[in-house]
């Protein structure tokens, strides 16, 4: 059996909690259409035939310009402190720009692998979405990049061993 912790960071609004709720199969975090949702760690757990995670759904991280961002800054850094991978979240409906280099600035640097969930592709065309994929693999020197949709996973729960646990820290 494997294990790890896995920080899940991106910009606000990219559906990191959505994608957590899907992939730890229950409803763990509060998704909303509003930035800056999610405020303190949420965690979930997904597992596998031989494997278990434990996804700690992060604040929206962006360059820190209020007091609200500063804190929620903190809780995303605490959180760097002790993974073993990162989830690092784009949405493909938006341009992928400097708020994304500067995430990825901070997670190509810790030295764990990073896997770039390119979300939110249901709908898209297949050109826009191999364009944004392109775009995303510059960001840095990623494990995977995957194209995902957080909400059309939910129709169809992939595995009915998971499992879903909650709490905020
Ligand atoms: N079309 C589409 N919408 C999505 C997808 N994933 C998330 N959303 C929507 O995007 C919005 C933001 O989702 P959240 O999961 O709250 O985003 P977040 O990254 O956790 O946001 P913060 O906590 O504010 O940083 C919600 O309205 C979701 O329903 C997706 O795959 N496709
Ligand atoms: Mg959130």
């Amino acid at each position: 059996m494997k294990s790890g912790f896995v920080a899940v960071a991106g910009r606000p609004n990219v559906g990191k909690s959505t994608l957590v709720n899907a992939l730890s199969g229950g409803k763990v975090a509060i998704v909303s259409d509003k930035p800056q949702t999610t405020r303190q760690r949420i965690f979930g757990i997904a597992n596998g035939d031989d494997y278990q995670l434990v996804l700690a759904d992060l604040p929206g991280f962006q360059r820190p310009r209020d007091p609200l961002t500063e804190r929620m800054q903190r809780t995303v850094d605490r959180s760097f402190e002790e993974v073993d991978a990162v989830l690092f979240v784009l949405s493909a409906r938006e341009r992928i720009g400097a708020g994304d280099r500067f995430i990825a600035q901070r997670v190509f640097s810790l030295g764990v692998p990073v896997v770039i969930a390119l979300n939110k592709v249901d709908r898209l065309k297949p050109g826009h979405i191999a364009g944004q994929m392109q775009t995303a693999s510059q960001l840095g020197e990623f494990h995977a990049l995957h194209p995902v949709s957080a909400v059309k996973s939910r129709a169809a729960p992939a595995s009915p061993r998971r499992g879903a646990t909650s709490a905020a820290s």
